[in-house]
């Protein structure tokens, strides 16, 4: 039986295009799930977007639009976006699908009323639309969320809240244990330094607005009057998307989930709410979980709110899908914030990609379509270095991608220094001896790179194996 391997992504929520922040996400992922199957892993890659909003509802209002259509439209750029940037996800969850994931989210919520965690109460609170979360006054600055810059809405609701204080021990003892293993560690002391703070019971419901179309958010079991927080049910995503509370067979195979790749934002309702979730629901805790850094731009997080965004679309019809992976896989650290300007990438397509990559691809192969009367023989076991396993299972994707250029840099300097043009007219045999030499480690060049940029690995590897090279790469701009 293969290994499974199981990686989620945030569900974004679609009430506008997203942007580099977003592709960013959904690239590290794509890295990961790519480099499991490469270990010929079972893998199952989930993706999706988070609809029950009231963000939704305001975006929808604002563009004149009916908000189930408006959702789908959004939701169609999602895709289109994940499609240019080859995103290779299996599944794509829609919480407003009330086949797939609403089944599942109840049945979920039961079970946490089974275990007596969910209890009524009057709540008088701050509500954040753009966080989708009661805040304290403590957060406000001028009366205003930092984050948002918007004055919060001042609610007085029943609500049903869910115990999450019961399970402030267990989840100290799992994440410090590393039995649900949150990287990197400052994010791992991060949230146990939250834990010790004093985890509060959060509201999980919220009393049905008579402006919320119908089809907008997951029914309370038993009570028709409230719908889930939408926390609560987006959570869910990960285990409905695998048929939990309707149809178990994938849930079986995939459940826990290896990996929750997410940003940093939304560390606490990952690390702390839905782990609690599972644990009154008497289910297993993902294996896992990954939190990336910001992309800035000016300095600042890169956000539709702020208005500092870099339309990843944009990117692309200049450089190409593979070389924005390149640079957002190898330039960004996985762990912190990372700043990105446009002179910063166009420096570093040119330099590495055009003058690095594509350059040396062109050269190895020409000398090799020249001079080899036939292709070289293809290795037979496939040989991956253990330093570059290492550095993926420790999600320091930037560093496996460091690995590879090290070696288009070792393979340069042999050219230069081993002058395989003049040698082979020299000695022919020697030559094309040491042309070979440089094929094959070209070749391991480009399936070190399949997790990456795997366009650019599948035509290295076919100039390989086809003697031939192929068309410029990366084109000067
Ligand atoms: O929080 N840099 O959705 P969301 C890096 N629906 N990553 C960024 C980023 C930036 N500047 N901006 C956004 C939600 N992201 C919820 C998730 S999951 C059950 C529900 C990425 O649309 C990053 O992954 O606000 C961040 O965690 C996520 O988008 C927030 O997306």
């Amino acid at each position: 039986m293969k290994k499974t391997f199981y990686l989620t992504t945030p569900i974004f929520y679609p009430n506008a295009k997203l942007h580099l922040g977003h592709a960013y996400t959904m690239t590290l992922a794509d890295a990961l799930a790519r480099s499991h199957r490469l270990r010929e892993e079972n893998v199952y890659f989930l993706a999706g977007s988070d609809e029950n909003t009231q963000k939704m509802v305001d975006a929808a209002a604002k563009a004149g639009t009916e908000p189930i259509a408006f959702l789908d439209g959004i939701v169609q750029n999602f895709m289109k976006l994940y499609s240019s940037l080859n995103i290779s996800y299996d599944q794509f969850i829609r919480t407003t699908d009330t086949r797939v994931h609403w089944p599942g989210a109840q049945a979920l919520w039961e079970k946490i009323v089974a275990a007596g965690d969910l209890y009524k109460k009057e709540y008088r609170g701050l509500y954040c639309v753009g966080h989708e979360a009661f805040i304290t006054e403590k957060e406000l600055v001028d009366g205003k969320c930092l984050d948002h810059g918007t004055v919060p809405e001042e609610l007085s609701e029943e609500n049903y809240f869910f115990r999450l204080s019961k399970y402030a021990g267990a989840l100290r003892q799992k994440i410090e244990s590393d039995e649900l293993r949150i990287v990197p560690q400052s994010r791992k002391n991060e949230i146990l330094s939250f834990i010790d703070s004093g985890l509060e019971d959060v509201s999980f419901s919220r009393p049905r607005r008579a402006n919320w179309p119908k089809g907008l958010g997951v029914p309370v079991p038993g009570d028709d009057s409230q719908i889930m927080y939408v926390w609560c049910d987006a959570l869910a995503n990960y285990i409905t998307a695998l048929g939990f509370g309707r149809d178990d067979a994938l849930f079986q195979e995939f459940w826990p989930a290896n990996v929750h790749v997410i940003g940093k934002d939304i560390l606490r309702f990952h690390a702390a709410i839905w782990p609690a979730m599972l644990l009154s629901a008497e289910l297993p805790l993902p294996e896992s979980i990954f939190v990336h850094g910001f992309i800035t731009s000016g300095g600042r997080k890169m956000s539709k709110t702020l208005g500092n965004i870099i339309d990843p679309e944009e990117l692309i019809e200049t450089y190409g899908a593979e070389a924005i992976r390149y640079f957002l896989l190898r330039h960004i650290s996985p762990f912190e914030d990372g700043e990105i300007t446009r002179e910063g990438f166009k420096d570093a397509y040119t330099a590495n990609l055009t003058n690095g990559l594509g350059n040396l691809v062109a050269r190895v192969m020409k000398l090799a379509e020249t001079h080899l009367p036939k292709p070289v023989e293809r290795p037979k076991a496939e040989h991956f270095p253990q330093e570059y396993w290492d550095a993926l299972n420790g999600y320091e994707i930037n560093r496996a991608v460091d690995m590879v250029w090290s070696r288009i840099q070792r393979l340069d300097e042999r050219i230069t220094n081993e002058e395989p043009f003049t040698l082979v007219k020299k000695d022919a045999e020697r030559g094309r001896a040491l042309i070979g030499e440089l094929v094959i480690e070209l070749y391991w060049v480009g399936r070190l790179l399949n997790p990456f940029m795997p366009n650019t690995s599948a035509t290295i590897k076919k100039a390989v194996l086809e003697n031939k090279k192929p068309e410029n790469l990366f084109p000067r701009l």
